[in-house]
């Protein structure tokens, strides 16, 4: 660890470099993403089949809001999605991996903005993700592993949502577990009184919103416990005390925008931050200014600012991360509660 990375931590901030990068580079991020994808003998490729179909989403997300979808090898993809998919219905990282529902969540994302729903075998899936379902509403990840988590409800929701079929499971149980992890402060835990955080504030409200159930929460409280995430450099950190990172640009700023309230947010510092976290040589964006570049805080970090109206990208759905024009009529129309 550098000596810059234990001062960062002591001043609980990131440092703005001086003369940082104040324009988006969206040539270099698009090279940089395609560059995962061409070249299989790369280090970080090898090292992230543990991660494949999530990496895919990220990827492609990222060149569906840069408008460059069409430089994707989409036959490629396709291929290692479908070799994903197992007979249980669900499907894994990559090849020969254990279905999950974050995988599964991601494939379906992937198939959606290519436009090959058609590859889905709705009902196999619908099986898999019904059988994730706990008694008390809760999702597992994965099958007989209890490891009950606010995200794998959200990933099961909206799994469904994008594939029109969310009556099949429980829906007033997921709703109900989920509002059992909402704490005093306004925020939202893995599971019942476990501490507030960002990604899981996402994915709680991502599901109160996908099942119309906004009103289920005190929206001022929890705005506020998001806005106090914005640092003194403009970055948002995923709970008190700890370093921003742009990756949170989307889990706090989507929360914010899900429920009315993204202009409790400078926006001004926050754009300053995200454009000085990317890589003028090699492209892609940062976790935070000055340090290395890849795939999942590229594509959150562009989706943050297309939330924030950066132009130039594509405009985005704050539910399920993919753009409104490759959602169509699944984009979810927010309308917070009055
Ligand atoms: C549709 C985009 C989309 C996502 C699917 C899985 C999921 C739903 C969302 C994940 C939300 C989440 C929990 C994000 C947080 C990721 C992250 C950086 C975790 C690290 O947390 P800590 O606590 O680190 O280790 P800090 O220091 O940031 O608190």
């Amino acid at each position: 660890m550098s000596l810059a990375s234990i001062w960062n931590i002591a001043r609980r901030d990131a440092v703005m470099p001086v003369g940082a990068l104040t324009e988006l580079l969206p040539e270099k991020h698009a090279d940089f993403i395609l560059k995962y994808g061409k070249t299989e003998n790369l280090y970080e490729y090898v090292m992230s089949e543990h991660l494949r179909i999530s990496g895919l989403y990220w990827c492609l997300t990222s060149l569906d809001l840069l408008d460059k979808l069409e430089s994707a090898d989409m036959d490629l993809i396709i291929d290692v999605i479908n070799g994903a998919k197992n007979p249980d219905g669900g499907y894994g990282a990559s090849k020969g991996h254990v279905s999950h529902i974050l995988h599964t969540l991601c494939a379906v994302q992937c198939l959606t903005t290519l436009k090959r729903q058609d590859l889905i075998d709705v009902d196999a899936v619908v099986g898999f993700v019904k059988g994730l379902q706990q008694a008390d509403g809760s999702f597992y990840g994965l099958n007989e592993e209890a490891d009950n988590d606010t995200r794998f409800s959200f990933c099961a929701v909206a799994t469904l949502y994008l594939l029109k079929k969310l009556e099949e499971i429980d829906v007033e149980g997921v709703v109900n577990y989920v509002m059992q992890c909402y704490n005093f402060d306004g925020g939202f835990g893995t599971y019942p009184k476990s501490e507030s955080h960002a990604g899981q504030i996402y994915c709680c409200i991502g599901t109160l919103a996908t099942t119309n159930n906004l009103e289920r929460i005190d929206i001022n409280r929890t705005a506020r416990w998001l806005a106090e995430r914005q640092c003194p450099s403009g970055g948002l950190c995923g709970r008190p005390e700890k370093l921003p990172d742009v990756c949170y640009s989307w889990w706090v700023l989507a929360s914010l925008a899900i429920i009315g309230k993204q202009h409790w947010i400078d926006k001004e510092t926050l754009v300053k931050f995200i454009l000085a976290s990317q890589d003028d040589e090699l492209g892609g964006i940062a976790d935070r200014p000055e340090d290395e570049t890849d795939p999942f805080h590229t594509v959150f970090g562009l989706a943050g600012l297309s939330l924030l109206g950066y132009e130039g990208l594509q405009p985005i759905d704050p539910v399920f991360c993919m753009t409104t024009r490759t959602l169509g009529d699944l984009s979810f129309a927010t309308k917070p509660p009055e």
